[in-house]
């Protein structure tokens, strides 16, 4: 079948499915935990009924509102330049704690047919609405996807889909002609000729054909409009073949990601296999939860802001190298809370800023049991009390909240920005993430529900290791520089390897293989590196010993780790990779100054096999570091597979 005809027969089974499914009430139970009613339900928190009366009550003792929009009747305190304009609302006085965590809504991304799941096509869109991210804030403008716009919400609605059922997306573009958010046309950015907002939607994590990966060239603009020179077809297709995970979608329009994720459009998407994960008992249905972190900052009319002024204007206008907010969001809201009983929740806990780190902790130096890591299952869940991610890095753990010593837990971060070497967090702003509130016993609005019987597993998955894939049949020098103004050390651009992403690709893996990257940090911030299709392992992290820049300047003249002798000065310290880092990743944490030595495959980890798509098509993928602001000028590099 040619991909055409392909689409037909999915856009034909999609529609018998839909009617099928409709027919088939009530639905089969296979005896899982995860009730397809469950899955489908909108666990949306907006409700005061979670929210115990004595909170309430000391919520509204504590309530403090602008009660303006005006964005002149700004209460900040006094600055100490009080010439400069004061646009931005301070956050210090929004009230944390008062919004309840949502879930975003879920989407099963499959059908029911005969009692067994298949193919489905939906329908999502992009659109801009409002989104209240606190309960003092006006509605900020957003860009959000939402299978309509009354439905779409920051972040978007959780796709949840089945291993090896194919899943087809059509991504629909109803975004107005402009911007929301300033981007800069000096750096490489998709720019239509006929106005509009330039988008394309990537799966981060997903192993899925090149057509349907969303190249940063594959942009098109509202009702397919304009479409970038990548472009090729209206319809993603998401084989859904790879091991059970965490992933999420996100925009990857070149130039634009750093703009258009600030504006909203990122959400989760999960992979399930349920004869796989349903033996390990994890807490299920509503005791398992979505934590999407965000920051943002914000004008005092409520929108989003976002610099308009780069850091060197001469050269680029509007560029910065990072977004910092001090508004921590949590599936969109500000500083919200969550009522928890005393039982198990299992958290999977996604990093959506655009640049901040975070290391998370539990007040009460609860633990986390992290049973995965970005899209993969551990070897065997590891416990921390301390968590450090990466934009887009996830963390998926278990937390025993019976075992809480206090009726009250906030998850802190104390991650500093730029990450490790910048601020430190403020600790009541940023370093602040959300609340966790303990419903006491007895005091349950679910007094009928079943006691908890789930668990942390005992093991995770084999395939995890680092030994259980081919040994690796290449290496590759991976350098991450940044071009610095003299004297002011102020970035104007990150690049790889002294290429941009227009140049003809350099990494070229043979498809079905594993190498060997040697990631070498010249910059000094830590960058997550990502590469598409392809997941990653750190196995070795080496500190550079360059007190003079003698290696990073000849590095930077010949570009030549063999004539710039890079053994001579590997040889600092190693630091070990975290076990709850020894998986399958899809972004890995390069620190500044170091060799990281990471595993690449470019198979399905959990079975060894090639991908059971053509993945040497055109127009191919990207690896790129993870800080959206750094990705678009311009960390990113094309990656191609061949036979
Ligand atoms: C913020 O709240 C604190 C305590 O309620 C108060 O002391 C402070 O003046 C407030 N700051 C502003 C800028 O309103
Ligand atoms: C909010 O204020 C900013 C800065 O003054 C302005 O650019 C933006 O258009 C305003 N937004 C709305 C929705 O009025
Ligand atoms: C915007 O960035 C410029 C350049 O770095 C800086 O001078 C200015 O203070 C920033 N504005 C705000 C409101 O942060
Ligand atoms: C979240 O991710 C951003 C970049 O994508 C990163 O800068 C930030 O440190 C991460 N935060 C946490 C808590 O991992
Ligand atoms: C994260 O925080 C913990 C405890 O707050 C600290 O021990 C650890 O060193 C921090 N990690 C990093 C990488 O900063
Ligand atoms: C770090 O703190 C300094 C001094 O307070 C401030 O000038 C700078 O803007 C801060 N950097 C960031 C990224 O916020
Ligand atoms: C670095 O910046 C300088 C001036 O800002 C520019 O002339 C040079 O081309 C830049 N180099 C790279 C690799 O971007
Ligand atoms: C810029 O970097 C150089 C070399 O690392 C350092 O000597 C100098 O102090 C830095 N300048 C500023 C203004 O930070
Ligand atoms: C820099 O070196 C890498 C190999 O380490 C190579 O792939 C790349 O083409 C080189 N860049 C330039 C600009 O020569
Ligand atoms: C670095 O430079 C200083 C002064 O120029 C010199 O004494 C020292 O030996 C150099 N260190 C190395 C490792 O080259
Ligand atoms: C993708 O777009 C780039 C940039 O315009 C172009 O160089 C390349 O040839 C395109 N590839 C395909 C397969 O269309
Ligand atoms: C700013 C910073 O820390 N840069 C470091 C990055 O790594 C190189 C390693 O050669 C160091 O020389 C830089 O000082
Ligand atoms: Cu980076």
């Amino acid at each position: 079948m040619g991909p055409r005809i392909q689409q037909l027969a999915a856009v034909l089974l999609a529609a018998v499915v839909v009617v099928a499914a409709a027919r088939e009430e009530p639905r089969k139970n296979y005896g899982l935990d995860h009730s397809i009613e469950a899955v489908m339900s909108i666990l949306n928190c907006k409700s005061d009924a979670l929210i115990p009366s004595y909170i309430c009550s000391v919520i509204s003792k504590s309530r403090w509102g602008w009660g303006s929009d005006d964005p002149n009747d700004d209460q900040t305190p006094p600055e100490s330049s009080p010439a400069a304009p004061r646009p931005v609302r301070s956050a210090i006085n929004l009230t944390k704690y008062v919004d309840a965590l949502p879930q975003m809504a879920k989407i099963r991304g499959y059908g029911i047919w005969h009692g067994r799941p298949v193919p489905i096509q939906l329908t999502i869109g992009m659109y801009q609405t409002t989104w209240q991210f606190h309960r003092d804030m006006p509605p900020t403008p957003v860009f959000a996807y939402g299978q309509t716009p009354e439905t779409a919400t920051f972040p978007g609605p959780t796709i949840v889909a089945r291993h090896n059922v194919p899943l087809y997306i059509k991504w629909e573009n109803h975004l107005p002609d402009t911007h929301i958010l300033p981007w800069d046309p000096t750096v490489p950015t998709a720019i239509p000729k006929n106005g509009g907002v330039p988008t394309v939607v990537h799966l981060h994590g997903g192993a899925h054909p090149p057509q349907s990966d969303g190249s940063a060239f594959a942009w098109f603009t509202r009702d397919f409009r304009e479409t970038g020179p990548n472009w090729t077809q209206q319809v993603y297709s998401y084989p859904n073949v790879q091991a059970p995970g965490n992933l999420w979608y996100h925009d990857h329009a070149l130039g634009l990601t750093r703009a258009s994720l600030l504006a909203g459009l990122l959400a989760a998407y999960v992979i399930e296999r349920p004869e796989l994960e349903t033996p390990m008992n994890l807490p299920c249905d509503a005791h398992d939860l979505h934590l999407i972190i965000a920051d943002r900052k914000f004008y005092a009319n409520g929108s989003i802001f976002m610099n308009t002024t780069g850091d060197v204007p001469s050269v680029h206008p509007e560029w910065q190298p990072e977004y910092f907010g001090e508004v921590i969001t949590v599936n969109g809201k500000a500083w919200p809370f969550l009522a928890v009983h005393r039982r198990l929740y299992r958290l999977r806990i996604l990093n959506a800023s655009n640049a901040r780190y975070l290391n998370i902790t539990l007040s009460n130096g609860l633990p986390f049991h992290v049973v995965a890591s970005d899209s993969s299952y551990l070897f065997v869940p590891v416990t921390v009390t301390n968590l450090v991610l990466s934009p887009a890095e996830i963390f998926d753990v278990v937390v025993d909240f019976s075992l809480s010593t206090t009726p009250e837990i906030e998850m802190l971060n104390s991650a500093p920005y730029p990450f490790p070497g910048g601020n430190n967090t403020d600790p009541n702003l940023d370093g602040k993430v959300m609340k966790f509130v303990i419903i006491p016993y007895g005091q349950d609005d679910d007094d009928d529900m079943p006691a908890d019987t789930s668990s942390v597993p005992k093991h995770g998955v084999p395939y995890a290791s680092v030994d259980s894939v081919p040994p690796p049949v290449a290496s590759r020098y991976i350098v991450l520089y940044e071009n610095l103004t003299k004297p002011d050390n102020l970035s104007t651009r990150l690049y790889i390897n002294g290429l941009r992403l227009e140049d003809p690709p350099t990494e070229k893996p043979r498809t079905g293989t594993t190498e060997i990257w040697y990631v070498i940090n010249l910059t000094g911030d830590n960058h997550p590196l990502h590469i598409h299709l392809g997941t990653l392992q750190a196995i070795k992290m080496q500190q550079l010993v360059d007190p003079n820049d003698t290696f990073k300047n000849c590095m930077l003249m010949l570009n030549d780790t063999g004539r710039c002798n890079l053994s001579n000065y590997v040889t600092g310290p190693t630091t070990p990779v975290p076990d709850e880092e020894k998986t399958w990743k899809n972004v890995v944490k390069i620190p500044p100054g170091y060799v990281t030595t990471v595993v690449v495959a470019f198979l399905l980890v959990d079975t060894n096999q090639p991908y059971p798509f053509d993945a040497t098509a055109q127009p191919g993928y990207v690896y790129h570091c993870h800080i959206l602001d750094h990705e678009d000028n311009a960390m990113i590099r094309p990656l191609i597979l061949v036979p």
